[in-house]
């Protein structure tokens, strides 16, 4: 028998940490000592955890800084078209370990840690989240900017530095409770400010139209200061950047302005102007028409386009020189990609920059704005939809307003020659939205200001062009394109499942990291019982990982021979955590019924945030956490059915649990959830899917055929059928005996004996107003689960459909999508070309 390896020998063996570099482990340490006295200015004697994560966060940044010079020094030399990602949201979760995957450190960094005496699982859980976005829109964000460096593309990401990101969500008897994220309270070791780029950012004031053109004054002045964030590409020595900017207000702010009270107010009052950028709005797929959001908005498009602009006259590295004058070869060098209608104000500011500062035509100003801007849809759902009130723009942005009405006379001009007389045509294509509150359709703006318009998902795209931008679609129908999602393979497999990257590499090579289309050549294994073994296995050895996480952190015991059927996401109505509820409920009342049946032991797992003032989501919760007082002390049903509410979901207990879960959930009413990416980050860390045709759920489906995966329930034709011909909820719960049993317990105080109508609320929504219609696939979603079960018990049929999703995942890699982004609408070409390394490695 060879003796086991350690963990020390494991580790050197696992090819997609990167081998290369293990012979740096002396100088890491020699760099890691040398932060440790410099940068945080302790020694071994007194520094804590966090001292020594500071240091290693140092000594891994030092490897991307030569990098990155040289690859902003490589893009003013090269001079190629570059890429704006515009984003109110980047939700990038941590970083240490993702740039030591992605720079090939990884393998020695945990050697140069291990021989220092310390720990890298509890270093790294030092670093806090930068959660900086809500769900899927914001994480979108972040895998875009991955494979934008992973591609070579001369790409920035645009947003705001938000002091406080998305809140800390606590549990407390049940219901969720909301703390503030402080996530720069020790500081940002990869952050770099930017003084010297320093914005003026106009607010309020009036227009004037003078001969000489048209002049907002009077206006208040706050300061967009920027902050840096390398984005490394994977192993390409392509090193970008995320600019966020942060509010500051102008030395003079309010001085001169004597009704203040004087200098201590005025001081005082610098608040007002920095209070832009110190919190993230946590609506996910909801508007909230605020004007310190509309500010937000304005704020990263004023400060951006400057900067894009000032990049395009100067392209010469560190010099403010100005060689480009002419304005009208912006398109060829410059695209601009708006993350939903959240930055639809570049429009109207870019047409002002030209018009009213370039002093362009308008006719040429428009021809280059929408040439550069390109528009992401990413919802149907009408709440989400943002229509800002013409008084609150009146106010905060005249001139603005001005051009949007100037954007929309030509646009309904045009409109009105093609459809003459058709009036109702030109009301639903307006800009404007008559009404006791008048209001502008941002999305109408988007598409009208854009050359090109897309959904996230073949179902999403299509939806857009049936139905809510169905007369945009008749008269530009080129605009219009799909970019199904996608999500990084680094960070959602190599990074948080590296047993399982590495069971892939051994059969196929680990190219497959950077070309996942690769991974079908996993199909010549799936008859290979050495593979569905290893596969079993991992899944196994991560399943007790987190078993043991939840224990430690939350005192929670699972059973982790159980199914770990999985619902993380953010809790809305559509998503319908609650037809998870009633399966849930509807399992129980079976054991109960038969408590000597040979039941397939299950862990439910649901997690999740709801937006503060969403009151139906927070009742989910609550209903959830109920649910497992009830059923998780229920002597009778025992290990074989438990329900834990995760805590606080963010990116990084994504990470734990993603590879832990056997079943995904996604379930969402068809229709409404415009793609989902959690699906595939599930689907690629080898869980199986029970869902819905939603979204990018059936591309999925196609890709690994839809044998592969748990489909259930209505069409979104059925969903349209229904619409016309009534939803009757009533009719279901009087026909379905489980149903009943389940909502008449839900509403007769079963799960809340201490306040029996705790939950009027939400049964009420369920049998009266339900737009998402849970019982209408309840029956379908059940006999689902009971296939599910079924399929559990037999392992190797199990472990084989498994592998047929992971090699059907290529297509959502987040590369497709953005070499799709760069090839259709950026007119940009990926390249999987390196570009040269520093001299010095450590750079
Ligand atoms: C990043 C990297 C740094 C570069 C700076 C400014 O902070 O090396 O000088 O960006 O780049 P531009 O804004 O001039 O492109």
């Amino acid at each position: 028998m060879p003796k086991p390896l350690t963990d020390q020998e494991k580790r050197k063996q696992i090819s997609v940490r990167g081998l290369a570099g293990v012979e740096n482990v002396s100088d890491l340490k020699t760099n890691f000592n040398r932060h440790l006295h410099f940068t945080l200015v302790k020694d071994r004697n007194v520094a804590t955890k966090r001292d020594y994560y500071f240091a290693l966060a140092n000594t891994v940044r030092d490897h991307l800084v030569g990098r990155w010079i040289r690859t902003q020094q490589h893009y003013y030399e090269k001079d190629p078209k570059r890429v704006y990602y515009l984003s109110l949201e980047f939700y990038m979760g941590r970083t240490l370990q993702n740039t030591m995957v992605n720079l090939a450190l990884e393998n020695a960094c945990d050697e140069a840690i291990y021989q220092l005496g310390l720990d890298m699982e509890e270093l790294q859980d030092i670093e806090e989240d930068a959660g900086l976005g809500n769900g899927g829109l914001g994480r979108l964000a972040a895998c875009f900017l991955d494979s934008m460096a992973s591609l070579g593309l001369a790409a920035y990401g645009y947003g705001i530095r938000y002091e406080f990101g998305i809140f800390n969500q606590k549990i407390v008897n049940g219901w969720q409770v909301e703390e503030a994220d402080d996530w720069l309270r020790y500081g940002n070791p990869w952050e770099k400010a930017r003084p010297e780029y320093m914005r003026p950012v106009h607010f309020y004031g009036r227009v004037e139209h003078t001969p000489e053109g048209v002049k907002w004054v009077d206006t208040q002045v706050v300061l967009a200061l920027p902050y840096d964030t390398p984005i490394p590409g994977y192993r390409n020595n392509v090193v970008n950047t995320m600019r966020l900017w942060s509010a500051k207000a102008p030395c003079d702010f309010n001085l001169k302005d004597f009704n203040v009270g004087g200098y201590i107010q005025a001081v005082l009052d610098r608040n007002l102007a920095e209070n832009i950028s110190r919190v993230l709005y946590p609506n996910d797929n909801f508007f909230e028409g605020k004007e310190l959001r509309l500010k937000q908005e304005y704020f990263v498009v004023a400060a951006t386009l400057q900067d894009i602009i000032r990049r395009f006259k100067s392209s010469k590295f560190g010099s403010t020189e100005v060689v480009r004058v002419d304005l009208s070869t912006l398109p060829e060098k410059v695209a601009i990609q708006l993350n939903d209608t959240h930055p639809a104000m570049a429009i109207p500011e870019l047409m002002r920059i030209l018009v009213d500062t370039e002093h362009l035509t308008w006719e040429k100003a428009w021809d280059i704005c929408t040439r550069t801007c390109a528009y992401t849809n990413h919802t149907v759902l009408p709440e989400a939809l943002e229509r800002w009130p013409t008084d609150l723009l009146q106010n905060l942005l005249p001139r603005h307003l001005e051009i949007i009405y100037e954007i929309n006379r030509r646009h309904l001009e045009r409109i009105a020659k093609l459809y003459p007389g058709d009036d109702d045509r030109l009301r639903r294509m307006s800009l404007v939205e008559e009404g006791h509150q008048k209001k502008i359709n941002m999305a109408h703006l988007c598409i009208v200001g854009s050359h090109a318009v897309n959904g996230v998902a073949r179902i999403h795209s299509d939806i857009l062009k049936a139905t809510l931008f169905k007369d945009f679609y008749e008269v530009d129908p080129d605009k219009f394109q799909n970019k199904t999602n996608g999500i990084t393979p680094r960070r959602w497999l190599v990074m948080c499942n590296p047993g399982l990257a590495e069971v892939i590499a051994e059969r196929i090579g680990d190219d497959y990291i950077r070309d996942l289309d690769q991974l079908k050549k996993l199909l010549e294994f799936v008859d290979d019982d050495s593979l569905i073994c290893d596969i079993a296995k991992i899944k196994q050895e991560n399943k007790l990982k987190f078993s043991a996480y939840l224990e430690e952190q939350y005192k929670v015991k699972i059973n982790p021979n159980s199914m770990f059927d999985v619902q993380v996401k953010r809790i809305h109505e559509y998503k319908r955590q609650l037809l998870n509820c009633l399966h849930i409920i509807t399992l129980y009342n079976r054991i109960k019924k038969e408590p000597n049946k040979d039941w397939t032991p299950r862990t439910i797992m649901i997690g999740g945030k709801a937006a503060p003032g969403y009151h139906t989501a927070k009742l989910i919760i609550r209903l959830i956490t109920a649910i497992g007082e009830i059923v998780n002390n229920d002597p009778v049903v025992g290990d074989r059915l438990k329900v834990i509410f995760l805590e606080n979901y963010k990116v990084t207990l994504a990470e734990r649990i993603i590879p832990a879960s056997d079943l995904s959930e996604q379930i969402s009413t068809a229709g409404t959830e415009a793609s989902g990416t959690g699906n595939m980050k599930f689907m690629l860390n080898g869980a199986l899917t029970i869902g819905t045709m939603d979204g990018a759920n059936v591309e999925m489906a196609e890709e690994a055929g839809e044998e592969n995966l748990f489909i259930f329930g209505m069409r979104v034709e059925d969903v349209e059928a229904m619409d016309k011909s009534g939803y009757d909820a009533m009719e279901y719960y009087n026909r379905i005996p489980e149903l009943k049993q389940a909502m008449d317990q839900i509403a007769g105080g079963f799960f809340s004996p201490d306040q029996h109508d705790l939950f009027k609320d939400i049964v009420n929504m369920l049998l009266h107003h339900d737009r998402f219609k849970v019982f209408a696939d309840y029956e379908a979603y059940i006999k689902c689960q009971d296939k599910v079960s079924a399929l559990y018990r037999n392992p190797k049929e199990w472990t084989k459909k498994v592998i047929y999703n992971i090699a059907s995942c290529g297509k959502f890699s987040s590369d497709r999508t953005i070499s799709q982004y760069a090839r259709e609408i950026w007119g940009m070409e990926p390249s999987l070309e390196k570009i040269p390394a520093p001299d010095d490695p450590r750079q």
